[in-house]
């Protein structure tokens, strides 16, 4: 079977889930049209966001005027961090409930409300970096917190409610669905084979070549071999370390290069702020071990054609299986091919 021409599924060994192939269809007409929105500027300062410095914030807090990044307890939180009275599980035959608590947290990446991640001077990416891992030691630390993740919605297509740069933070008494279902497939094959199926696939994704985007010191980006987004990619670190912070000092500023990198090439693509959500998947802060972990981030980009034409999950993908036509190997090209130099840098 030649996998650049003929439909087939590709497996997704993190998840246990097949994605359909169907590199036949790229040679199908397209009548959508195809356009470039009006390039977006914005100025350096809003004085109606409330992200940036010095502003006020809907329920009545306020900003500082900060230099670098700012972190702040989510005003409107997904979860409450207070005990819970006969918290628990509770079940009714085949309905089941138990009890959530948790912390939710916004990281303002910088005081600059034009700028994003590839906008940004390496030593500011790192900062957030560093951020990333005060706030992953000190939610962590708390007993009743099992897992944090950290995740960047970007983009009004992502649904994020300000283009100021930022992420969040959610963490939370039990392991997610999405990191809970990768762990469990990462500890059976650490059980089976006393390996890391991360470590192993990278390795394998080294010799391939193809599917690589770039390389730097310490850390790989790969349009996995099972990607479902278009221009999906995985950035893995090459040691195998379990969480954010395990990095050591050159780690973290391989990391921020790793960032600034990959959203450039994103931007590179269509020209414009590429929308994307990701975030990162690491050990559990449940105090047990987990040899099994293996840091890495997600990117999922919604966009497929152009800057206006996105995928959706839809039809036969919400209701059997996802599928894509461009392979995952001609999206590494594609991103493969892009420059390093952001599109707008000279207009900054
Ligand atoms: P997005 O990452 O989806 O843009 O969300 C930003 C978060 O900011 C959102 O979770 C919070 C919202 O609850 N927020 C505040 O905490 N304070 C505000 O004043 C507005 C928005
Ligand atoms: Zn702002």
């Amino acid at each position: 079977m030649n996998l650049l021409t003929h439909p087939h599924r590709r497996y997704n060994p993190l998840t246990g889930e097949w994605i359909l192939v169907s590199p036949q269809r790229t040679q199908r007409p397209w009548l959508g049209q195809v356009e470039t929105p009006p390039a977006e500027t914005r100025p350096p300062y809003d004085p109606n966001c409330y992200l940036c410095p010095d502003n006020a914030r809907a329920g009545g807090k306020s900003n500082p005027k900060y230099d670098h990044t700012y972190v702040f307890d989510n005003d409107f939180p997904a979860l409450l961090s207070s005990p819970v009275e006969n918290g628990g599980g509770e079940g009714v035959g085949v309905m089941r409930a138990e009890s959530e608590r948790g912390i939710c947290r916004v990281v303002c990446f910088s005081p600059r409300h034009d700028w994003t991640l590839p906008d940004m001077p390496r030593a500011e990416v790192r900062r957030v970096v560093d951020v990333w891992i005060e706030q992953m030691r000190e939610i962590g630390a708390r007993d009743f917190i099992d897992y944090v993740q950290v995740f960047e919605n970007k983009g009004a297509m992502m649904g994020a409610s300000n283009p100021h740069p930022h992420c969040q933070i959610w963490a939370t008494e039990h392991i997610p669905t999405e990191p809970a279902k990768e762990l469990r497939a990462l500890a059976d094959y650490h059980n089976a084979r006393g390996a890391c199926l991360l470590c192993d696939y990278l390795a394998q994704e080294l010799a391939a070549e193809e599917r690589i985007v770039f390389q730097n010191d310490h850390f790989v980006v790969v349009v996995p071999f099972w990607a479902v987004w278009p221009f999906e990619t995985l950035l893995l670190a090459r040691r195998h370390i379990g969480a954010l912070t395990d990095l050591r000092d050159e780690e973290r500023n391989a990391l921020a290069d790793a960032i600034k990198r990959v959203t450039t090439r994103y931007d590179n693509l269509f020209h414009i702020q590429f929308p994307y959500s990701m975030g990162w998947h690491q050990s559990p802060t449940d105090g047990a071990s987990h040899p099994e972990a293996h840091l890495h981030a997600h990117y999922y980009p919604p966009l497929l054609r152009s800057a206006t034409i996105r995928k959706f999950i839809v039809g036969y993908e919400m209701l059997a299986e996802p599928q894509r036509d461009i392979t995952a190997e001609s999206a590494a090209v594609r991103l493969r091919e892009m420059s390093e130099t952001l599109y707008r840098a000279s207009r900054l």
